[in-house]
C-alpha cells in the first residue's frame, strides 16, 4: 500500500530476483483507462528493466475489474506464464457499488492464487477519488504497476519446493 513514507516505486534491484527466461501475463481493465494504461505500462517497464524479455510478456485487456477473473483465470489454465499480474482501477466515488466490485474481483482474484500454480499479483487499485488513483499510478506515490512488476518477480524467483523457504531454526 502506497503511504507517505513509501512509494509504490520504489523497489532494491540489488534483492530482486532476475526474470531472465521468466514469462509474465499481464491481465488489465480498460474502466478508468487514464489509470489502467499507466499501470499496465509501469509493470511492463520494470519487468524489462529487470530482464524480462518483451517478448515474454503476454498482455491482454477486459472491460472492467471484475473480468480480471475471468481473464486471470485463463491465463492460469493455459499454464503458459510463471506469473500474472492483474491490473484494475474502481473509484469509489464514481461506482455506486464499488464495494462489491472490489470485494468480488479480490475474492475472485484469491482463489485462483489457491486453485492454480501461478502466482496472481494483485494490481486493483480502490480509491475514494479520481487524484488519489492518479497519485498510485505514476503521480506523487508511485506507480502501482511497478510494484506489483517486483512483486511478480519475486514470486518468480523462490524456490517453493526447496530448503529455500525453510528454516532450520
Ligand atoms: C460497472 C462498473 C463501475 C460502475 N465502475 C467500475 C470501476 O470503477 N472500475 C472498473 O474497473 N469497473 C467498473 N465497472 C465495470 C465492472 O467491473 C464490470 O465490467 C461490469 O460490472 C460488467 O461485469
Amino acid at each position: 500500500m502506497a503511504t507517505e513514507l513509501h512509494n509504490l516505486s520504489d523497489y532494491d534491484p540489488a534483492v530482486t530476483p532476475s526474470g531472465k527466461n521468466k514469462r509474465v501475463g499481464i491481465v488489465y481493465a480498460e474502466w478508468n483507462p487514464e489509470i489502467t494504461y499507466a499501470l499496465r505500462d509501469g509493470a511492463i517497464k520494470t519487468l524489462i528493466d529487470n530482464d524480462v524479455n518483451k517478448e515474454d510478456i503476454t498482455v491482454a485487456s477486459v472491460p472492467g475489474s471484475f473480468e480480471l477473473i475471468y481473464g486471470a483465470a485463463q491465463m492460469a489454465k493455459s499454464k503458459r506464464y510463471d506469473s500474472i499480474i492483474a491490473i484494475g482501477c474502481v473509484i469509489r466515488g464514481d461506482t455506486p457499488h464499488f464495494d462489491y466490485i472490489c470485494e468480488g474481483v479480490t475474492a475472485g482474484l484469491s482463489r485462483l492464487n489457491v486453485e492454480y500454480d501461478t502466482p496472481v499479483i494483485f494490481g486493483l487499485i480502490t480509491t475514494n477519488n479520481l487524484q488519489q488513483a492518479r497519485e498510485r499510478s505514476g503521480g506523487r506515490l508511485g506507480n502501482k504497476g511497478d510494484e506489483c512488476a517486483v512483486t511478480a518477480l519475486h514470486m518468480m524467483g523462490r524456490e517453493w519446493q526447496g530448503s529455500d523457504t525453510h528454516n532450520e531454526d
